[in-house]
């Protein structure tokens, strides 16, 4: 059995900070490295830069038992986890999507020379197929001095796996633990040395693969839903057009047995689903035809629901339109790459009227609505003052508004909540 004495993590954000934070709190010793000096001095306060639910809790009892220590400089350590950003980059004139890998590239250069003969380096970072392969090269090529597996396959002196991250945000801490894990080693021995390291903490089933089949099934979940909502989000325009609650419709097609219909909404919002299935489209844009489609139907859905507040709102002398909801999904704070955000903001910006935020995660309006003729509101404010009700997140707080008041309003409902 493989013994990881000291594990660094690359990279401290949504995915590194919980991951080395529950790996040191099984008592191997975590060192989190990232650029952002803020984030760092943070952690080792034992406290947390992200919102994520009892992260505050382990992150602060692993610092304090001396397990867990951030820097913004690389160290030696038995296995090295990279968890930084792959954003996607458009070229507006050519209509390409392509993978950013240069966090990759900078966390490759920056652990290189810290490496020894039988570590360990996981990509966990959601990445385009063979991406492995090249930070694998990115590493050879800075350490001469030792073997890689793209060419000393089980032989290697450094082992190199890609681990895809697949946990939900807002759960994060009880999948990290609980999921099944997709290990893609890029040789038999990578796989083993990686399987041995996240039995450390995983408690789900580790099931091994090549690498680039690893990066390709993250891509493929994301997918899966992206596909599927689009389906939702497609049937929700065509039931309006034909005069069908699109809710009543899913519900009764969801009791045939092999049917599981997702739900429509404003829109796909988040930093996975939205992002992921253009690597797939990129890298073979003849065959990902489906898929492609699927992103254009989502992305399109915001100027749908868009279209229909205005509508509903154009019937009222003076509309004061109550926006519920800006986060990305429900019971969060996250308002980044949120369709909810954008529908409220262009509305915002088209002067149809007044526009009441009721967004009761967040307790200030973020600097999207700068300038604009924007208030934040509760709810029973909004009650009080908005003619037109736009549901944009389906929020606990608004499953608990009264039906018989909600249908004195005109609503727009594009989370099917009334
Ligand atoms: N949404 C709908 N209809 C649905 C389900 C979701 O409109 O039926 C919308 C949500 O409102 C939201 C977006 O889709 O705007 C994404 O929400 P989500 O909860 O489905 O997923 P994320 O983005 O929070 O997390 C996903 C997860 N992937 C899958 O469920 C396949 C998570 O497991 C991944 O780890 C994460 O992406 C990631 O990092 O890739």
């Amino acid at each position: 059995m493989v013994e990881f004495n000291k594990v660094s993590v690359i990279g401290l954000g949504y995915i590194g900070l919980p991951t080395a934070a529950v790996i040191a709190s099984r008592g191997i010793n975590v060192v989190g490295v990232d650029i952002n000096q803020i984030a760092v001095d943070t952690i080792n306060k034992g406290n947390v830069h992200i919102v994520e639910p009892d992260l505050d809790i382990v992150v602060k009892a692993v610092v304090t038992a001396k397990k867990l220590k951030a820097t913004t400089i690389a160290e030696k350590a038995d296995a090295f986890m990279i968890a930084v950003p792959t954003p996607f980059i458009i070229d507006k004139e050519k209509d390409e999507y392509k993978a950013n890998l240069s966090y990759i590239e900078s966390a490759a250069k920056m652990i290189a020379p810290m490496l020894e003969k039988g570590n360990l380096v996981v990509l966990e970072s959601t990445s385009p197929v063979g991406a492995t392969e090249k930070l694998s090269a990115w590493l050879a090529e800075a350490r001469p001095d030792l073997r890689f597996p793209q060419n000393a396959g089980n032989e290697a002196d450094i082992n190199v796996a890609h681990c895809p991250e697949r946990v939900l945000p807002g759960h994060v801490l009880r999948e990290l633990v609980e999921n099944d894990r997709v290990i893609g080693g890029m040789s038999k021995a990578c796989s083993d040395k990686a399987i041995a390291l996240y039995k450390s903490f995983v408690k789900g089933e580790c099931l091994v693969t090549n690498a680039r089949t690893a990066e390709m099934a993250k891509l493929t979940e994301n997918s899966f839903r992206d596909v599927n909502i689009a389906f939702a989000n497609e049937l929700s325009m065509i039931s309006n057009k034909l005069d069908i609650d699109v809710w009543e419709l899913i519900k009764l097609a969801n009791r045939h047995p092999r049917v599981d219909i997702l739900k429509p909404g404003p829109g796909v919002g988040g930093h996975c689903i939205a992002v992921d299935p253009w690597f797939i489209v990129s890298a073979a844009p003849e065959e990902a035809k489906l898929i492609r489609q699927a992103r254009e139907v989502n992305d399109a859905k915001p100027h749908y629901i868009l279209d229909q507040i205005k509508q509903a709102a154009d019937q009222f002398k003076k509309p004061v339109i109550a926006c519920l909801g800006i986060a990305f999904k429900a019971d969060i704070d996250d308002l980044r790459e949120s369709p909810a955000l954008d529908i409220t903001k262009m509305l915002a910006e088209s002067s149809i009227g007044e526009v009441l935020v009721v967004e009761p995660n967040i307790d200030k309006l973020p600097s999207a609505f700068d300038g604009l003729n924007v208030k934040l509101a509760s709810v029973d404010e909004a009650m009080e003052a908005a003619n037109t009700f736009a549901v944009l997140v389906d929020h606990k707080e608004f499953k608990e508004m009264d039906p018989i008041e909600m249908a004195k309003k005109v609503v727009i409902d594009s989370r099917g909540i009334f």
